[in-house]
């Protein structure tokens, strides 16, 4: 491609339904603002787009697990992660959202553009209903046995414990996860993009023009589809949360979420342009922009064959470039919510970001560590140890260091001021420091633009490797002691050393944003020195031009911060099959326990209790411990296993009042999702009674 007008980057919509954590951030975010960024920094037309999915039934799904509507769940998580983006420096023009006006209008033209142009089919198919919820089933809304490993759990779409794909068809003894019963076969008509009368174009155009250019996880992923044989794709679904069909045959249907969201980059930036008051069409339409969209690897087929069909069909662009990360894993397992083995972005910032000795320099050291993984071509790793080694004995040791030791002696033997320059004296070091600086610069833009990240950031750290052994082998405080003959020597080495300084603050902007910001402050310049045309140059600083006090540039990791953080990690993660020995539905308190730790009273605030009856009460298959309660909290029934079988028999507990621990995380037990627990107190002789209001009362009474 040309040198391109201006640059439309995309990173891939995060689902409005929860925390997302640093494998989201390292696989899309991070390494598109590395790149926005450096973009930036090159003066060009750049317009970054990201913003909340908040369709599909990931959101009522959410909702009916914390026992709320879909709205809420997406008012509360898109402010969450907007703010954690932010807190974390990824620095969008707009982070919008699928639930906005103007999204469900682009779509709908969208679709009906397709419709129109007869570009897409229907079909009629026998889905499953539930007949006392009176709705289709979406695939999440239906469970059953595994056909594969006789998991009793499985959903629609996948058997969460053996991570085989199923179609609701293929479950054994299907029920709805809406009202229990099972559910009924009801003929449907649905609205498909047929793949298949596309399969010519899309070889052509990714496994040829692109071959060279796209990442191999991405080729690979898109042959192994198209040779797979491409199917049509059903884009609408019989689902109440979505975007509505328009048309008037599609009552009660809404578009497919992978049909709607992608569509949500074009919407995003509409308002974006709307703001700035610019013509956002180029951005979609004309072929001198260049799109690329950030994702990760379980989003390759979406952005590389779908929406690329479905651009195409609508006379848009197509992406330039999808650049895929493999997976995070975190201290050696994968990352999972379900089994809260992870670390959210949030969690990073409590811990780090927000704390005394913590701020923007944190942001940076984290920012640093996920580029210095980054999965590009293979999963990897993040361990606490790896964390505070890149810290430690990079960017302290080698980077901050190099700085913080120009600056000390710039202060001590040149007076605080940028020394002059000495030709005369110049030797072979110099030059080589001042051709490493040049070809670190093209390096790193070669780098860049081919989306390396990773390299890319080595060569940085690498650079300012170079000025540490510059300055060991000059030695200007050992020079120093000879008096003022050895000056122009040391003038000479601290002003190389000052302008690699300047140098480095633009090299290292993408990557390290609040660390580039800290350091023009120390060297007292504007934003302005930032553009990526300066680095290169020797003639940074000005002669005589005094600088502020070093300052450190970032703190140390210590080992009782990551052990902090290993053990909470541990602590808090669920077992993925959890033994009846382990039932955490009742906690009786033992009187031989030692005391509990003090907790603030805002500790005890976050616990919703609620005074609840039991309606069903049955043992659970082949625990004898387990029984599994419904109990009626007023305005909803919640399904609570509870390790009580030893001392109830079913039958004597329905109808009596408990009090329940309402916001408790969902956990799955013998196959069966316990949402809370039930307060119990254990006597001297072991044995436990009801903590329960002294007369009956309403139904989802709270308790404090
Ligand atoms: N929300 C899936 C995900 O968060 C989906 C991406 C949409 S990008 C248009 O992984
Ligand atoms: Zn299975």
């Amino acid at each position: 491609m040309q040198e391109p007008k201006r640059y439309l980057i995309t990173a891939a919509l995060p689902y409005a339904n929860g925390l997302k954590h640093i494998g989201h951030l390292a696989g899309a975010y991070l390494p598109a603002d590395i790149y926005v960024r450096y973009l930036r920094a090159k003066k060009r037309d750049v317009v970054f787009v990201c913003g909340s999915d908040e369709h599909g039934t990931a959101i009522p799904i959410q909702a009916m697990k914390e026992g709320t509507t879909p709205q809420a769940i997406i008012d509360k998580y898109h402010e969450i992660i907007k703010q954690n983006f932010a807190d974390l420096s990824i620095s969008f023009d707009i982070y919008d959202r699928t639930s906005a006006a103007i999204h469900h209008e682009t779509s709908r033209e969208f679709f009906t553009a397709l419709e129109q142009a007869g570009e897409l089919e229907t079909k009629e198919t026998d889905q499953y209903f539930d007949e006392q919820a009176g709705s289709f089933l979406a695939d999440r809304y239906i469970k059953g046995t595994c056909p594969n490993c006789g998991f009793t759990s499985a959903y629609g779409d996948q058997c969460e414990k053996c991570g085989t794909a199923l179609s609701p068809d293929e479950l054994i003894n299907p029920v709805s996860t809406l009202s229990g019963a099972a559910p009924i076969k009801k003929k449907t008509t649905h609205w498909y993009l047929p793949l298949n009368r596309h399969e010519a174009f899309l070889r052509q155009w990714i496994l040829e023009e692109h071959k060279e250019d796209w990442r191999a996880n991405v080729l690979g992923q898109c042959k192994s589809w198209i040779d797979g044989g491409l199917q049509p794709r059903a884009v609408t679904r019989d689902l109440d949360w979505g975007i509505e069909v328009p048309l008037p045959e599609a009552k009660g249907k809404v578009l497919y979420v992978w049909f709607d969201a992608p569509i949500g980059y074009i919407s995003a930036t509409r308002t974006w342009a709307a703001q700035q008051q610019k013509d956002w069409k180029p951005y979609w339409y004309s072929k001198d922009t260049k799109l690329v969209h950030f994702i990760g690897k379980d989003n390759i087929v979406f952005h590389a064959i779908i929406f690329p069909v479905m651009l195409k069909l609508h006379g848009n662009i197509l992406p330039d470039n999808v650049p895929s990360n493999e997976f995070l894993n975190l201290e050696g397992d994968k990352m999972s919510t379900s089994r809260n083995w992870k670390l959210d972005m949030q969690d990073y910032i409590d811990d780090f970001v927000k704390k005394e000795n913590g701020g923007p320099q944190l942001v940076d050291a984290l920012r640093y560590y996920l580029t210095l993984i980054a999965p590009e071509t293979k999963d990897s790793e993040f361990t606490w140890k790896g964390f505070q080694d890149a810290v430690n004995s990079e960017l302290v040791a080698i980077f901050g260091n190099f700085v913080n030791r120009t600056f000390v002696l710039m202060h001590k033997l040149t007076g605080g001021k940028v020394p002059p320059l000495h030709a005369e004296f110049l030797d072979q070091k110099d030059h080589d420091l001042a051709a490493a600086i040049l070809e670190t610069k093209e390096k790193m833009q070669t780098l860049l633009e081919g989306y390396k990240f990773r390299e890319a950031q080595f060569e940085l750290v690498d650079l300012a490797r170079k000025g540490n052994r510059y300055m060991q082998e000059k030695e200007p405080w050992i020079k120093a002691k000879a008096g003022s003959s050895a000056q122009p020597a040391i003038d000479n080495c601290l002003h190389y050393c000052l302008q690699l300084c300047a140098n480095l603050a633009i090299l290292a902007h993408p990557f390290l944003p609040n660390t580039s910001k800290k350091m023009l402050h120390l060297m007292k310049v504007v934003d302005k020195l930032l553009d990526w045309e300066n680095a290169g140059s020797l003639k940074l600083l000005s002669v005589g031009y005094s600088l502020r006090a070093p300052e450190l540039l970032f703190r140390k990791i210590e080992d009782m911060e990551i052990q902090e953080q290993v053990d909470k990690l541990k602590n808090n993660s669920l077992p993925a099959q959890p033994t009846t020995a382990t039932v955490e539905a009742t906690t009786p308190a033992v009187p031989e326990k030692p005391a509990k730790a003090i907790i603030q009273f805002d500790d005890f605030a976050k616990i919703d209790l609620k005074v609840g009856t039991i309606r069903t009460a049955e043992k659970v298959e082949k625990a004898d411990k387990l029984l599994k309660l419904s109990i009626d909290l007023g305005t909803e029934t919640r399904t609570i296993v509870s390790g009580i079988a030893l001392h109830f028999k079913p039958e004597e507990i329905i109808g009596k009042q408990v009090v329940v621990v309402a916001n408790l995380a969902p956990r799955k037990m013998r196959g069966i999702e316990s949402n809370g627990m039930i307060l119990m107190a254990e006597d001297q002789s072991g044995k436990l009674h009801f903590v329960q209001p002294e007369s009956m009362i309403q139904e989802g009474a709270g308790v404090s």
